[in-house]
């Protein structure tokens, strides 16, 4: 056993991907199915707050592109379900524990879309923060999830660009066009830093993950990335990001933010944020209403299944 774990770890430590046939401790078996599993769920509920505006878009344009980025949300959400189906767990189970509440998802995607600007705000800030986080992904230990990353960071590349053309197109437009996108960036600036997860001296799994080469950069640096990036950006646009202790730290050559509202994160995740009853119950129902297509499916396959047998 423990030979077989120091296998396993020079593996690692040798940038040798671990496959599903492979031998892993089982901690980072369970260490995968629940950072892909929520990652999974992250996705799908991550189509909802984009949806409730696809009917409203201001354009066709506009529309046929937000209608893309939400198909190509649910495919990457398939494409995670399926990598955590290779380390022994059933969808359904993984369903099932999203839709008892008992699975969690990005917190992010527990506030609201109140005007348009959040449509371009979200491709901006929250793909934006999304690349950050999952560009590494694609160098996980882990084979299946990490190729999966490779297809998926291409996709979010163009999610972010569709979002930042979208907030130009406002930040060149009338003043009520801009103050919709100040609006909207006031109110997504602080949840997208807390996509990242909680401060490095509070995250339980950071320390094991980077050794598993699960992770490659801690929560706290991915964020100091995303500031230095994000906040250029905003400045580009012409827009004020809502923190009035951000300063440029001439020394480290980094944006030094004020203190993220940890209480809130905490609300969010632990079901208490401004959107999670509706957002699980959207789930739930979706879930339900495809009952009868999942039967049909089911009943279709036994035909073929039995004409085989004939
Ligand atoms: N929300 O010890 P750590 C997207 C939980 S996809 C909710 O630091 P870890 C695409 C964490 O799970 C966005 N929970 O944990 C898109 C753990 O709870 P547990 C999703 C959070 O795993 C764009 C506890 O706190 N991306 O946006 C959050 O080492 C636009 C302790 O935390 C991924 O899932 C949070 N923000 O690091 C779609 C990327 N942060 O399990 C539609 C993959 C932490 O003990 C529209 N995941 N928690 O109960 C990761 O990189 C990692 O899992 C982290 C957390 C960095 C999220």
């Amino acid at each position: 056993m423990e030979e077989r774990g120091f296998i396993f770890q020079d593996k690692v430590d040798r940038e040798i991907r671990i496959e599903p046939t492979d031998w892993m401790p089982e901690d980072y078996r369970k260490t995968l199915i629940r950072q892909i599993s929520q990652h999974a769920h992250s996705e799908i509920v991550g189509m909802l707050p984009e949806a409730n505006w696809i009917t409203r878009a201001p354009s066709l344009r506009r529309k046929a592109a937000l209608l893309a980025k939400v198909q190509d949300e649910a495919g990457h959400g398939l494409y995670l379900y399926s990598a955590a189906e290779t380390l022994g767990v059933s969808r359904d189970e993984l369903y099932d524990q999203l839709h008892t509440g008992k699975a969690k998802y990005s917190s992010i995607f527990n506030y609201p879309t109140l005007t348009w600007a959040d449509i371009g705000a979200i491709g901006w800030l929250v793909d934006g923060a999304a690349i950050m986080n999952q560009v590494p992904l694609c160098r996980a230990s882990y084979g299946p999830y990490a190729r999966a990353m490779v297809r998926i960071c291409k996709e979010e590349s163009f999610h972010q660009r569709q979002g930042f053309e979208i907030m130009l197109t406002l930040c060149r437009g009338t003043e009520a066009q801009k103050r919709l996108a100040q609006d909207a960036l006031n109110r997504w600036w602080w949840p997208t830093l807390m996509m990242f997860g909680p401060r490095d001296d509070d995250s339980p799994h950071s320390a094991q993950s980077m050794r598993w080469r699960i992770k490659r950069f801690s929560n706290d640096e991915l964020r100091q990335k995303f500031v230095d990036i994000t906040v250029e950006q905003a400045t580009y646009l012409g827009l004020t990001v809502p923190d009035r202790d951000l300063r440029f730290d001439t020394e480290t050559g980094h944006y030094r933010t004020g203190e993220i509202d940890w209480s809130e994160f905490k609300a969010v995740i632990s079901g208490n944020g401004p959107c999670n009853r509706q957002r699980l119950e959207a789930r739930v129902k979706a879930w339900e209403d495809g009952a009868w297509v999942r039967e049909a499916a089911e009943a279709h396959a036994h035909k073929l299944k039995k004409k085989v047998a004939i």
